[in-house]
């Protein structure tokens, strides 16, 4: 089914209205604790504007695709989803920033409150990956110390297009200490995945239970990644 252009926008439309999930565009400059419940663990997508968070989030979501150009995110746009997670139910709240500048002390709000960053790039497009650490200094000054922080190079079914190698950004994502993979929220190559993995990152800080091993975000993410390409195991 044909999604409505206006999916990932605050626009209501009647495929995508879904009310108790919807932030509409006068409560954007609400503060974060006011949409967040208190069970829920709030997720941030960042990273230039087209890169396709809010295709990603509407992937993992409703399992569909926003194709061509539609009204950008304006502020903030939120949906809750649960996830299990090793027997245990996380609802994580994850929130869709707006990357335009005019925004940006809105979304700086955001970032305190956020206990995990999905940060993307796009793969078809140099700029969006040159920018990933003026994101990263962002991050640095607005997030939490602890925040759960993963590197997303999208687009990857865009093979024709690609400028940024998985090298490049599997180099720079071990420069930070960061966990990476490549998505498409077309193909919804690792959408999925990226959403698991910080889910369980996240139950396990929550949980703390002494004699469980320590979960470890980066190997889980090395062990399950899947590649874009065709020879890769
Ligand atoms: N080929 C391809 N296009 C994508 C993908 N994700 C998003 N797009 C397209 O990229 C554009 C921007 O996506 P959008 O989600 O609005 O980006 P945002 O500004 O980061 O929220 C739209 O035209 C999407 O259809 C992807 O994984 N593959
Ligand atoms: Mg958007």
């Amino acid at each position: 089914a044909e999604m409505s252009p206006a999916c990932g926008a605050q626009v209501a439309s009647p495929r995508c209205s879904d009310p108790g999930e919807r932030v509409t565009a006068q409560m954007y400059l609400l503060p974060p604790h006011f949409i967040l419940r208190p069970d829920a663990s709030p997720v941030m997508l960042v990273g230039d504007s087209g890169v396709g968070k809010t295709c990603l989030l509407v992937r993992f979501k409703d399992g569909a695709f926003l194709a061509g150009s539609f009204i950008s995110t304006v502020g903030i746009d939120f949906r809750n989803k649960v996830l299990t997670v090793d027997g245990v139910k996380v609802k994580l709240q994850i929130w869709d920033t707006a990357g335009q500048e005019r925004f940006r002390s809105v979304t700086h709000a955001y970032y305190r409150d956020a206990h995990a960053l999905l940060l993307l790039y796009d793969v078809t497009n140099k700029a969006s990956f040159d920018n990933i650490q003026a994101w990263l200094t962002e991050i640095h000054e607005y997030a939490q110390r602890d925040v759960v922080l993963m590197l997303l190079g999208n687009k990857v079914d865009s093979a024709q297009d690609r400028v940024v190698k998985r090298e490049d950004g599997e180099k720079l994502a071990k420069e930070y200490g960061v966990p990476f993979m490549e998505t498409s929220a077309k193909s919804g190559l690792n959408v999925e995945l990226a959403f698991t993995a910080i889910a369980k990152e996240l139950k396990h800080r929550s949980m703390k239970l002494p004699n469980e091993p320590k979960f470890k975000l980066h190997d889980y993410v090395k062990k399950e990644v899947r590649g874009s390409g065709c020879c890769r195991s």
